[in-house]
């Protein structure tokens, strides 16, 4: 079973260094809130307030009303113990939801930026990384970040700034009493940080089995044919029974981590509340210290435990948490190789020419897909690429269109080369109808629509009468109206083709790039899709990746690939008679054909 490798290994090292870098790129990302920041801040300020003065005011009421026996004055002090308490209690929900709504701002913005990156990014960065890694970047990565950075980091400013407070202020009322409250503090720190080593790889292993299993339920909805086709039903079905049982035994292990940890605080803290009771206790029978200042003390001992158990518990999660932001911030920081240098040219009137020179390219660093190839294609010409499975032809076209850039040599168009060359006007000027054509939910009339945003009906179907295809669409259960499904799932994929060479042609592009789809569709389909194709050629550039000879054939010229190298071009006769490679691949196909007629499926 993969795994992706982010969510536990992924920067483990990088990030010790860039940590305080990630958290002021964070905080720089947060000062676009300012008002909602501030009223944090507000919130932060007057809880740290209210929670000082409380037990202050319960000792001098201890002191000074209760043991004097003031009566009148003990009301007017209890009506501001209550007002205080209120405003603790308000200050705290303010301090909730400002928090949240920082943090909901910030994670909207975050999302939409790394969606848009998304959409900006070259094709290499795709194919380098898992899809379950990058939405997991723009969905899982982007709540943690919100959760632990943001929201944690806001209010563990917040308990820092109460905890300052709280001792501030015990010493200024006993600075013995203080060292005697705080005696503990040591054990505390230890026992949270020996669990918070615990946890941290306690919540690796989550993160881990997570990961793991949302992947496996991902992979298995993607491959349900072929596992089905397989009769793999079975041993996914285990597979997953056991990531499900490795990840609920994963998050028992980290309930049983809290649920030691939690009594193990408030034991160490009930400690500190006899160490206090018990100095106190002697202070007061000598006459040192006041009953109210002990009662103040007991309740600043038990305010210090919240803040220190939130700074460990931030410990963990803030590891998880700055992954998260290095993994957010290397989608983000991904370049864009699709750039256009500066003075792109807009192609206008294209003539259509396409010329390939001294191509070199490489998926992989090292092994050429594309070795030194050159090809001109003419204005108005239509070429045939033909060549066995894997032999480059679809990367020739990822050239052209420039999701790719060559290592060698220059793609150019009209004589211009296309990194110089504006993209939108570049993907305006080639219509291209790839070998798996995707269509998104929604009707054929959609997504024949997508070709030419703003189209109309009339439009749409006057390029498919011209294409020959109107009837066909017109028969399908709701004509034009008819759902695509999901990825196109309701169709063939011979029909998939023709919606997309509608789509293509409605665009009225200078050139015509189609990648044959290789399925064998039935007779019917494929003289519709000949027609269709030769109807879309018309007075156009055209290159097509041909799968069948009888789409070749038709071309004005035909350019052999074989392993990345242009080994023959000519017309069908010449390389008939040549006795050529394209001979023989013609021989095959013929063999192919024959044999499928010969023995039709059952
Ligand atoms: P293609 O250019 O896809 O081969 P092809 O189009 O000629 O094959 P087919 O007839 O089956 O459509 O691939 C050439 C090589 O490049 C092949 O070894 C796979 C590799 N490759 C990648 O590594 N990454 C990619 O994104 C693509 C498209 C291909
Ligand atoms: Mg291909």
């Amino acid at each position: 079973m993969t795994l992706h490798p982010s969510a536990a290994t992924l920067g483990e090292e990088a990030r010790e260094t860039s940590a305080w870098g990630l958290l002021k790129r964070v905080s720089r990302d947060l000062s676009r809130y300012r008002v909602q920041v501030a009223l944090v801040a507000l919130s932060i300020v007057a809880y740290t307030l209210t929670g000082i003065a409380t037990p202050y005011t319960l000792g001098i009421i201890i002191d000074n009303y209760i043991l004097k026996g003031n009566l009148p004055g003990l009301a007017t002090m209890s009506l501001i113990y209550l007002l205080l308490l209120l405003g603790q209690w308000a200050s705290m929900t303010a301090n909730t939801y400002y928090i949240q709504t920082v943090g909901q701002l910030y994670l909207r913005d975050l999302r939409n930026k790394i969606f848009s990156k998304l959409q900006r990014l070259s094709m290499k960065f795709f194919t380098s990384r898992r899809i379950g890694d990058l939405v997991s970047a723009t969905i899982n990565d982007t709540s943690t970040l919100n959760d632990v950075l943001v929201s944690g980091i806001l209010s563990v400013l917040g308990h820092l700034l109460s905890l300052v407070g709280v001792v501030a202020i015990m010493i200024y009322i006993n600075p013995v009493m203080t060292a005697v409250a705080l005696a503990n503090v040591p054990l505390l720190i230890f026992i949270a940080r020996t669990y918070g080593r615990r946890l941290k790889e306690a919540h690796r292993v989550v993160r881990k089995k997570v990961a793991e299993s949302t992947m496996l339920v991902e992979e298995s909805i993607a491959g349900i044919s072929t596992i089905k086709a397989f009769g793999m039903d079975e041993r996914v079905l285990r597979i997953f029974n056991t990531v499900s049982n490795e990840t609920s035994r994963a998050f028992v292990g980290v309930a049983k981590l809290m649920g030691l940890f939690w009594p193990f605080m408030d034991l160490t803290v009930t400690l500190s509340v006899i160490l206090v009771l018990a100095f106190g206790g002697y202070l007061v029978s000598v006459g040192a210290a006041s009953i109210g200042v002990v009662v103040a003390f007991i309740q600043y001992v038990n305010r210090l435990a919240r803040p220190i158990t939130q700074f460990v518990n931030m410990y963990d999660s803030l590891q998880a948490a700055l992954a998260a932001a290095e993994r957010i911030y290397a989608v983000l920081d991904s370049e864009e190789v699709e750039r256009e240098g500066i003075g792109a040219v807009e192609l206008k009137n294209l003539r259509g020419e396409i010329e390939l020179k001294n191509v070199t390219f490489s998926y992989v660093p090292g092994r050429p897909v594309l070795k030194n190839v050159n090809i001109h294609v003419r204005p108005g010409e239509v070429v045939a690429v033909v060549g066995s499975t894997g032999a480059g032809k679809t990367t020739l076209v990822n050239l052209i269109m420039r999701f790719y850039d060559p290592d060698e040599g220059q793609v150019l168009i009209d004589g211009i080369d296309v990194k110089k060359v504006k993209l939108g006007s570049l993907r305006r000027a080639v219509s291209y109808v790839p070998q798996e054509t995707y269509l998104f939910p929604g009707t054929i009339m959609d997504n024949i629509k997508l070709g030419k945003p703003g189209a109309s009906d009339e439009e749409v179907i006057a390029v498919c009468k011209e294409l020959g295809i109107h009837e066909f669409i017109e028969r399908m259960p709701d004509g034009y109206m008819t759902d695509a499904g999901e990825m196109g799932k309701k169709l063939s994929t011979g029909e998939k083709q023709l919606i997309a060479i509608a789509r293509a042609m409605l665009r009225d592009p200078a050139v015509v790039i189609l990648d044959e789809a290789l399925s064998s569709i039935d007779v019917v389909t494929e003289a519709m899709l000949r027609g269709a194709m030769k109807k879309l050629m018309e007075g156009r550039t055209g290159i097509i990746i041909a799968h069948r000879l009888s789409t070749a054939k038709d071309c004005d010229r035909i350019i052999v690939i074989e392993d990345g190298e242009v080994i023959e071009e000519g017309t069908h006769d010449e390389l008939m008679n040549a006795r050529s490679r394209y001979h023989e691949l013609y021989k095959n196909m013929t063999r192919t054909i024959t044999t499928a007629l010969l023995n039709p499926p059952k």
